[in-house]
């Protein structure tokens, strides 16, 4: 049954430029679908898998995390690229002893991303020993034992730190959190540092909770969506299908992108027949073309026109009645607002005066407003700012707590957001740790932990040596790709618990682990026969999950054994919680999360109901604002936007159509029109011309960061220029091959979130230098 992945691997030279799309989906996106599906499954496999995707008894999508359409569930409620990420789960494409004996690590490393990860799915645990050239087979037990053994010889718990990245579920994330407080640190960084933590931190000081306000029919029924940094034809393509829905009720939606996106601009939806036919369906009315990072400056002149707005046809425009019952710090906001220079709006974000005024309007009479955002926001220095801003502007109009409105930040990882609720965080609040300390009888520490960008800069200095990543793959989406590499390589001990094979396998400590685990669509049998997970979406709305394929080999332990068994490992027989009990029925995991986590009460009742249940949100459910005022806040933010300097570009780092973070699906980012390969810079023509160089030129591109009095440099080689519609001064090109441009300390106020969206960068001819 097992299949070798591919030998070939990427030759950028064979890349080919074919132009944008103006709309997405629609009949290749099908055929894509089940073409990667028989690759890496087969036809009994893919038949087996692709139909219970997100079904009420099927499993939920490995990929984005956009909620499934509540009770009437579509009889093919995925996408292609929902289809992609199952594929590339549930290749039989196999990693196996074999491999890792005819592979050196050294050989592995001169791989891409791509070529490794298409070699297919891990099937034994492995380990690399001090100065060994390949990795070879290592028992479990012995495994467990050499992870126990280095936790117990380190200084202090502080110096291990344990990563998470978002799939993983409620239940094995729920156990991981508890092993390592049980161990004593907080040291929990997870990939939502890098990614909608900015988010996080806003709207808990603003409506004081971190979590979207809406649900799918609050979209449907909005009568004006703004889609702001956001990339919904390829990242959450379902997404597509709800914005549709929205327009078909007479929602207006304005994109706001520096990129005209296929998918912001038309969907035919192959679900419909009208979708594969037909033209399919316009969605953004409005497209403002905004230069990276002038959210924040959009959303200020914006406040400044609705209170111009105000002042016309008074009582008309500002809600009262709302924020004089529920929001602090009006007055001041106004103040600020009111005297914001509306040339600087228009310079920092590039748009015109006509489209400012048209979007204030449309803001002006929209009775119900939600604004929907992703990383185009988060990934920035004034990130919380930005997003401070939008909440602004929701407050002014009383556009939080009711039906059609709200904030939408639309999440990753498929459970992301539910990692978190489980307690992946490096500084859960007292409420949690108390209730936890109390369901175990263990104390867990009071320290906040390192997240993601600290975890680093504490492996470079010396203050961790050892790192344990459940899932993801964290060399390759972590900023500054050499220094976090030589972060690592100066660990004691590197696990990974993973799928499949990746970058950070062969950047390691001087000792490293390969656990290889069950994922999403995988039959999980333990003691009380079969298990199931549990995830919750973007939305909040908490639901069941079950595996159903065979895995590929008996080697292969869940995430929740893993985490059980080192535990036993690490405490023995006498600690007071019931790791073999809990390893044996994931239903007590589920009683002791109803007993600690908020909202949670009767979980195993609540998640088998039939659309599961959704978390309470005070904002959404009763407008009630449990931040440090007692009140939903107005903020007052300094404006800050990312002019660019002389004969310099701002880049942002974006997804291709063909990848999942950084894992590769193929080489096809068919609506920019890229082929065959993926290093390739987009530049506005104008920019091209003056800064000397053509379309179609190769170079290298070069970050500069000011340090120390002085301009460090990072480079990255051999990228393809390509003439695209950008602002000027702007460019873009694919993460993770531009990882190494971005500097550690290049993160966003309060979320300390890399920067991955505006990097100061030059061309150089390649070779030149
Ligand atoms: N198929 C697929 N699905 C995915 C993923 C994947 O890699 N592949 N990743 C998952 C994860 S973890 C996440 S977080 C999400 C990511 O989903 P997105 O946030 O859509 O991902 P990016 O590709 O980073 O796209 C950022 C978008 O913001 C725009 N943008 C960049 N800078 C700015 C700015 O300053 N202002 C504005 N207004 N726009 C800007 C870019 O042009 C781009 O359209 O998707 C999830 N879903
Ligand atoms: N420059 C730049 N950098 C970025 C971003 C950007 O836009 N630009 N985006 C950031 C964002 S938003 C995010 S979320 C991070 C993503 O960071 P991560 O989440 O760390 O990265 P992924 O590429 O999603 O991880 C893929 C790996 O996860 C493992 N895996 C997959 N499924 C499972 C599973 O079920 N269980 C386990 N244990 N392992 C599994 C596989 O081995 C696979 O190789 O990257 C961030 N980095
Ligand atoms: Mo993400």
């Amino acid at each position: 049954m097992t299949r070798h992945g591919p030998l070939h691997d990427i030759v950028e030279s064979d890349l080919e430029v074919t132009g944008p799309k103006d709309h997405a989906a629609g009949v290749p996106a099908v055929l894509v679908s089940l073409k990667r599906a028989y690759e890496q499954m087969g036809v009994a496999r893919t038949a087996a898998t692709l139909p219970r995707l997100n079904q009420r008894h099927g499993f939920d999508c490995p990929g984005c995390a956009w909620p499934e359409t509540p009770g009437h569930r579509k009889p093919a409620e995925f996408c292609e690229n929902g289809a992609k990420a199952v594929a590339e789960e549930a290749t039989l494409r196999t990693v196996t002893p074999e491999f890792f004996a005819r592979h050196s690590v050294a050989e592995l490393s001169e791989k891409t991303g791509y070529w490794l990860g298409q070699q297919g799915r891990l099937t034994h645990p492995m380990v690399l020993r001090p100065g060994a050239t390949h990795y070879t087979p290592v028992d479990w037990d012995d495994a467990y034992r050499l992870i126990a053994d280095h936790l117990r010889a380190l200084p202090t718990p502080d110096h291990a730190v344990f990563y998470t990245s978002g799939r993983t579920s409620n239940e094995a994330a729920f156990l991981y959190q508890l092993l390592i407080r049980s161990y004593g640190t907080n040291n929990m960084p997870d990939c939502s540092n890098m990614c909608h933590e900015s988010s996080g931190s806003a709207l808990v000081e603003t409506i004081g909770i971190g979590k979207g306000s809406v649900s799918v029919p609050d979209l449907e029924h909005a009568d004006l969506i703004l889609v702001a940094g956001q990339n919904p034809g390829t990242n959450h393509p379902r997404m597509l299908s709800t914005l549709v829905k929205a327009k078909e009720n007479g929602a207006k939606i304005i994109a706001i992108n520096p990129l005209p996106e296929a998918g912001l601009l038309r969907f035919k939806d192959p679900q419909r027949v009208d979708g594969v036919l037909g033209h399919g369906t316009d969605i953004a009315d409005e497209f403002l073309q905004i230069r990276l990072g002038g959210d924040m400056a959009l959303f200020q002149g914006l406040g400044r026109l609705l209170f111009e707005a105000e002042d016309a046809a008074p009582g008309t425009v500002i809600d009262r009645a709302f924020v004089e019952a529920h929001c602090a710090g009006f007055d001041d906001y106004e103040r600020h607002v009111r005297a914001v220079d509306l040339g600087t709006v228009l310079e920092a974000t590039g748009l015109s005066e006509a489209q400012l005024r048209s979007t204030a309007r449309d803001l002006a009479t929209s009775q119900r407003t939600v604004a929907c955002w992703a990383m185009g926001l988060t990934q920035h220095t004034h990130a919380v700012a930005t997003i401070a801003e939008a909440v602004n502007l929701l407050l002014l109009r009383g556009m939080i707590g009711k039906p059609g409105a709200g904030v939408c930040p639309v999440r990753g990882h498929s459970n992301v957001q539910g990692d978190r609720t489980m307690g992946i965080w490096e500084k859960m609040p007292e409420s949690f740790l108390a209730a936890l300390d109390l369901e175990f009888g263990i104390t867990s520490p009071r320290r906040h932990g390192y997240d993601t960008v600290e975890a680093i800069r504490a492996m470079r200095d010396g203050r961790a040596s050892f790192f344990m990543a459940m899932g993801g793959n964290f060399v390759a989406a972590t900023p500054d790709t050499h220094a976090t590499e030589e972060a690592l390589r100066r660990c004691e001990l590197t696990v990974q618990i993973s799928t499949k094979l990746n970058r950070s396998h062969l950047v390691h400590g001087r000792t490293a682990l390969i656990l290889p685990t069950l994922g999403r669509t995988d039959l999980d049998i333990q003691e009380s026969g079969k298990q199931l997970v549990s995830v919750e979406d973007s939305m909040s709305m908490v639901h069941l999950s079950r595996g159903r394929l065979q895995p590929v080999g008996d080697q292969l332990h869940s995430e929740v054994a893993i985490v059980c068994r080192l535990a036993r490992e690490l405490f023995g027989p006498d600690h007071p919680v019931r790791w073999s009990a809990f390893e044996g029925n994931y239903d007590l995991i589920r009683d002791s999360i109803g007993r600690v986590v908020p909202g949670c009460e009767d979980y195993n009742t609540k998640v088998r109901r039939r659309d599961g249940f959704q978390l309470p949100h005070p904002p959404r459910d009763n407008r009630e604002f449990r931040t440090h005022t007692g009140k939903a806040n107005f903020s007052v933010n300094d404006l800050v936007w990312v002019p660019t300097p002389p004969g310099r570009l701002v880049l942002q780092t974006l997804r291709s159509h063909d990848q999942y973070n950084t894992t590769i699906y193929g080489l096809d980012d068919r609506y920019r029109g890229v082929k065959n390969g993926r290093k390739v810079v987009f530049v506005h023509t104008d920019d091209i011309a003056e800064l000397g160089f053509a379309d179609g030129d190769l170079v290298d591109i070069v970050s500069e960061w000011p340090a120390d009095g002085a301009v460090q440099e990072r480079r990255v080689r051999d990228f393809r220029i390509i003439a695209y519609s950008t602002p000027r001064g702007n460019a873009a090109a694919y993460y993770p091959e531009t990882n190494p441009l971005i500097p550690l300390d290049h993160v966003a106020t309060k979320s300390n979130t890399p920067v991955s969206k505006a990097i100061v960068v030059r061309l150089e001819r390649a070779g030149a230098d």
